[in-house]
C-alpha cells in the first residue's frame, strides 16, 4: 500500500513510518518539523538527539535498503497538503500532525489558540484534500482518550445507546476534555465524523492513552534511528518521565494524590494497533471509533511499579506527592472499554519488569544528557490570564 504518515518526524510518527516502511509498503512523510521548534521555545529536548529527517530517511535506506518518501511543510497551509496528497495518492493516511502536550496548550493564550487551529484546521485540510485527491483513502487519526474526561460510568469506544423519555438513539459518548490540547482532538472527532458523512470518507479515529517506551524493531536497527523520547513536564509522559526520575535519583513526580487513573500502552502497540487499523479499514462514508490502550492504571500503581523495578537494579528510587499543576479528578471512577483492538487481534505488549529493566538501563546509558531543570512541572492550568 502506499502510506502516507503526518507528523513522520515525532515520538510516534518516526517509529510509525519505519515499521510500515519494514513491512514493504511505500512510505511517505510529511512534516513541519515544528516539534524542533516547540522544543527550542521551551529549552527542552529529547533525551537521545535526533538528527535531521534527511539524515534519519538516509540511514533507513543503507541500514534497509528501503525508501521513504517526504514534504516538508505544514498542514494548516492547504496548498501545501493538498501538493503532498496528490504526489503522494495514498491508500491509508496515518495522521499524528498535531501539537501533542497538554501542559503546552496550557501554556498560555497565544499557545492555547495554537494548538487549536493548529491542530483543527490542519485536519480540515486533510479531509478536504483526501475528497479531492483520494476519495478512497482511509484516514487514521491519532486522538486521544482524554476526549473523555473520567465519567462516573464506563468508557463506550466512541458512542453509547442513552434512552431519555422512552426514546433511545447511539449518540457520541459525552465528551469532556482536560485541556485546550485535548479539546482540539473533540473537535476533530466531530470535524472527522461530520466529513465522512458529508464528504463520504472512510475514517477511524483512535481514542490514544498515553504511550511509554523508547525502543521498537525498527528503533534498535541503528544510533540514528531512534525516537524523540522525552521526559520534561511538556512533552514527557508520565511514565517515560517517572523512569528517568528514578534512573537519576530524582524524587518521582506524583501530581496531587496521584489516583489519577489512565489507560496505557507501549509504543510498540502503538505500530500494531494502527497497522490493525490499516489492515481492517473504515468502508466509504463511516466514521469508526477505537479505543487505544492495552492496561489501566492510576498514577500511583505506575510510581510503585517504577519504583520496584528501580530497587529490583540498585537504585534508590523515592515517590513524591507533588502539589498537582493541572485541574483533573484526582478520585475517579474509570472502567473504559478497548474491545475493538483485542478483537481484532491486538496482542499487548504489557508492563513488566523486563520491559523497564530495559529502558531503565537505556536512559541510564544516556544519563549525561539529561537536564534536571526541566523536570518539575511550572505550567500551571489555573494560570493568570494573559
Ligand atoms: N502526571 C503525574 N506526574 C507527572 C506527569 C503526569 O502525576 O510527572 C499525571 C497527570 O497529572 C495525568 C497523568 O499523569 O493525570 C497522565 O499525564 P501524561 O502527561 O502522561 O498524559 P497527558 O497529558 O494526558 O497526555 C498524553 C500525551 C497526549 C495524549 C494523552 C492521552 O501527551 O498526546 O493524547 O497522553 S490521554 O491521557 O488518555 O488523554
Amino acid at each position: 500500500m502506499r502510506i502516507l504518515v503526518l507528523g513522520g518526524d515525532g515520538y510516534l510518527g518516526w517509529p510509525t513510518a519505519m515499521y510500515f516502511s519494514k513491512l514493504g509498503h511505500e512510505v511517505f512523510i510529511v512534516d513541519n518539523l515544528s516539534k524542533r521548534y516547540w522544543e527550542a521555545q521551551h529549552g527542552v529536548s529529547p533525551l537521545m538527539s535526533i538528527p535531521s529527517l534527511q539524515k534519519r530517511v538516509r540511514i533507513w535506506q543503507e541500514v534497509t535498503e528501503k525508501e521513504i518518501k517526504f514534504f516538508i511543510g505544514d498542514t494548516t497551509n492547504h496548498r501545501f497538503i493538498y501538493g503532498a496528497i496528490e504526489r503522494a495518492m495514498p491508500d491509508a493516511i496515518i495522521h499524528y500532525a498535531e501539537q501533542p502536550s497538554a501542559p503546552y496548550s496550557m501554556y498560555n493564550r497565544e499557545h492555547a489558540v495554537f494548538t487549536q487551529v493548529n491542530n483543527i484546521v490542519g485536519t480540515l485540510n486533510v479531509l478536504f484534500a483526501m475528497k479531492k485527491y483520494v476519495p478512497n483513502a482511509h484516514l487514521i487519526k491519532l486522538g486521544t482518550m482524554g476526549v473523555y474526561g473520567t465519567p462516573n460510568i464506563d468508557i463506550e469506544e466512541g458512542f453509547i445507546e442513552i434512552k431519555h423519555k422512552g426514546r433511545k438513539d447511539v449518540l457520541p459518548f459525552p465528551k469532556r476534555a482536560g485541556s485546550f490540547y485535548h479539546l482540539t482532538k473533540v473537535h476533530d472527532s466531530n470535524n472527522i465524523e461530520f466529513a465522512c458523512k458529508v464528504l463520504e470518507l472512510g475514517a477511524t479515529d483512535l481514542h490514544q492513552g498515553p504511550v511509554y517506551g523508547i525502543d521498537t524493531d525498527e528503533t534498535i536497527l541503528h544510533s540514528n534511528l531512534v525516537t524523540s523520547f522525552h521526559y520534561d513536564e511538556i512533552f514527557g509522559t508520565v511514565l517515560n518521565r517517572f523512569c528517568v526520575e528514578a534512573a537519576i535519583g530524582v524524587p518521582l513526580t506524583v501530581y496531587g494524590k496521584g489516583s489519577q487513573t489512565r489507560g496505557y500502552l507501549n509504543i510498540c502497540d502503538t505500530l500494531q494497533c494502527v497497522r490493525i487499523a490499516v489492515e481492517n479499514p473504515a468502508v466509504l462514508g463511516e466514521y469508526r471509533v477505537m479505543n487505544q490502550f492495552t492496561e489501566v492504571f492510576s498514577v500511583m500503581q505506575l510510581a510503585e511499579i517504577v519504583k520496584t523495578a528501580g530497587e529490583k537494579m540498585g537504585l534508590k528510587v523515592d515517590i513524591r506527592n507533588i502539589s498537582n499543576p493541572r485541574v483533573e479528578k484526582e478520585e475517579h471512577y474509570y472502567n473504559p472499554k478497548n474491545e475493538k483492538f483485542l478483537k481484532l487481534g491486538l496482542q499487548p505488549h504489557k508492563l513488566s519488569d523486563v520491559l523497564l529493566d530495559s529502558m531503565l538501563k537505556r536512559i541510564i546509558e544516556a544519563k549525561e544528557n539529561i537536564d534536571t531543570s526541566i523536570i518539575l512541572p511550572s505550567i500551571k492550568w489555573k494560570h493568570k490570564v494573559i
